[in-house]
């Protein structure tokens, strides 16, 4: 971990790099004629791929923490919910019995309802460590491990998919697959709506805290009246994260439901596509895992196609998917990188899917790098505050992921964007869309496993990665022996 950017940092990649309304009219690129730095793929081919994937697994390997992957050694140090499903999908590469390990420990501590919390605390980290910590919290898993009480988009089904293929242990399958339906069932029990459609009840639970699109919901929330003592300054400039005012609505909302017993939502109830989404494609996953362990598929088909059509009849307008006010049943039309997701849909009508690749190259700059979280162009796109305009890997990479059914020839530079960004900046939390600049934390673990998953599946400027023949779906980058523990520890 270094020291912040500074503002100053901000202001000379804004000046590098293409002036705001030329960027914003012509969407996000990085090659030399746009003005921007191009990433500096380190010698393309298969030696320029595994010098990549050594550094992501000594990221790895340096934020394990026996049974777990912190995000960010400092500036996250305990086990998010969506960052393991995401670290396991590229362990899954080079070692696959630590991916099952990932996701095993958050299941341990899965409560009884069926909710996975978004934040497992590690007991051996100070309280101060991270805020909200565990006191702020106030509760306990029935395994004992302190917790949050609010959750995060279930795309843990599809990692464990994944992590299956990459090495067939259908023992792990069967163990996972029960704590898989009870994490669907808690949020159909818990956060569905006549609609059929899922709200999350606090921004932290979208993964993208403080997306414009939350803008509008939280104008009806009041801030908690007391300041809150923030760690996360100590770690990043404050111009690269949420506000002040962004944390005493996080922190006000997560009071009300705290005080509820983790019963009733606050002020704040809306359903995201990215969070729908990621429960349908759990569908879809879940069908294949179903079948493996000799258990009925069709249920959990019918649940992912139910989800679909809810989504498209009640999220999708003007060639994008929006959220929904569950308060106000009024639909939150806004630009987010969340409203793509859904093409992680296998049933998505080709027509949808086709209308949301066209906004993805006209309003996101699809094809010309990589994917803002927010579109350019918009007065509320920010290029280096958080979820209000930085490219992130793991949202790329779930684009991706459609892309590879519904798109497969924008599939390809959407994988090259990924690996230049970190080829030019490091496994940085996110990125600028536009210079590839690094912003947030460093050796962030998801930017690490994601970019290995990557180079397994797609290579390296169209190079096959090193270990040679990667099946399209299944099979690891190297064995456990190879890039051992031991090796990179
Ligand atoms: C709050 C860990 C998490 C990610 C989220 C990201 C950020 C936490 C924070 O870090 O959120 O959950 O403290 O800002 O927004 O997506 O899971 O990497």
């Amino acid at each position: 971990m270094t020291a912040p950017d500074g503002a100053g940092a901000r202001r000379a990649a804004g000046t590098q790099g293409r002036p705001a309304e030329e960027a914003a009219a012509n969407g996000p690129r990085h090659d030399a004629a746009a003005g921007g730095r191009r990433g500096s793929v380190p010698a393309a081919g298969s030696r320029g791929a595994e010098a990549i994937v050594r550094e992501a697994v000594r990221v790895l390997v340096a934020n394990w923490e026996g049974d777990h992957t912190v995000p960010s050694r400092r500036l996250y140090p305990h086990q998010w919910s969506w960052d393991s499903a995401f670290i396991a999908i590229g362990n899954a590469r080079w070692s696959p019995r630590r991916a099952r390990c990932e996701l095993l420990a958050l299941f341990g501590a899965q409560w009884r309802d069926g909710r996975v919390p978004h934040i497992v605390f590690n007991p051996g980290v100070p309280e101060g460590a991270y805020f909200p910590g565990p006191a702020f919290w106030g509760v306990r898993a029935p395994s004992g491990s302190a917790t949050s009480g609010i959750v995060q988009p279930p795309v843990h089904a599809l990692a464990a998919w994944r992590v299956y293929l990459a090495e067939p242990d259908t023992a792990f399958l069967r163990r996972i697959y029960p704590r898989l339906v009870a994490q669907q069932e808690f949020l159909r029990a818990a956060r569905s709506s006549p609609e059929g459609l899922l709200s999350i009840v606090h921004p932290w639970e979208s993964g993208m805290d403080n997306s414009p699109a939350w803008d509008a919901p939280l104008a009806a929330v009041d801030p908690e009246p007391a300041g809150v003592r923030r760690r996360d300054l100590a770690h990043v400039s404050a111009d690269e994260r949420p506000t002040d005012r962004d944390y005493q609505l996080y922190t006000s909302l997560a009071r009300a439901y705290r005080d509820t017993g983790y019963r009733r939502a606050g002020a704040f109830a809306v359903q995201d596509p990215l969070f729908n989404a990621a429960y349908g494609a759990a569908e879809s996953a879940l069908a294949r895992i179903a079948a493996v362990c000799g258990r009925d598929p069709e249920p959990h088909r019918l649940e992912a196609a139910r989800m679909t059509t809810a989504m498209v009849r009640h999220l999708y307008e003007g060639g994008l998917f929006h959220s929904r006010d569950a308060l106000t049943g009024r639909l939150l039309r806004s630009a987010s990188a969340a409203g793509l997701t859904p093409l992680i849909l296998p049933g998505l009508p080709a027509d949808i899917a086709g209308s949301l690749v066209a906004t993805a190259v006209d309003r996101f700059g699809l094809g010309r790098g990589i994917l803002p979280s927010f579109a350019p162009g918009t007065p509320e796109f920010d290029r280096a505050r958080y979820w209000r305009g930085p490219s992130w890997i793991n949202l790329t990479w779930l684009v991706w992921q459609g892309l590879r059914r519904h798109r497969p020839s924008l599939a390809e530079p959407l994988a090259q964007a990924m690996v230049d960004a970190v080829a030019q900046s490091g496994f940085r939390e996110y990125f600028d869309p536009f210079t590839l600049r690094g912003h947030g934390c460093h050796d962030f673990a998801w930017s690490a496993s994601l970019v290995v998953d990557v180079l397994a599946q797609h290579g390296l400027d169209g190079v096959a990665p090193p270990s040679g023949q990667v099946p399209e779906q299944a099979g690891s980058l190297a064995e456990v022996h190879d890039i051992g523990d031991h090796v990179l520890a």
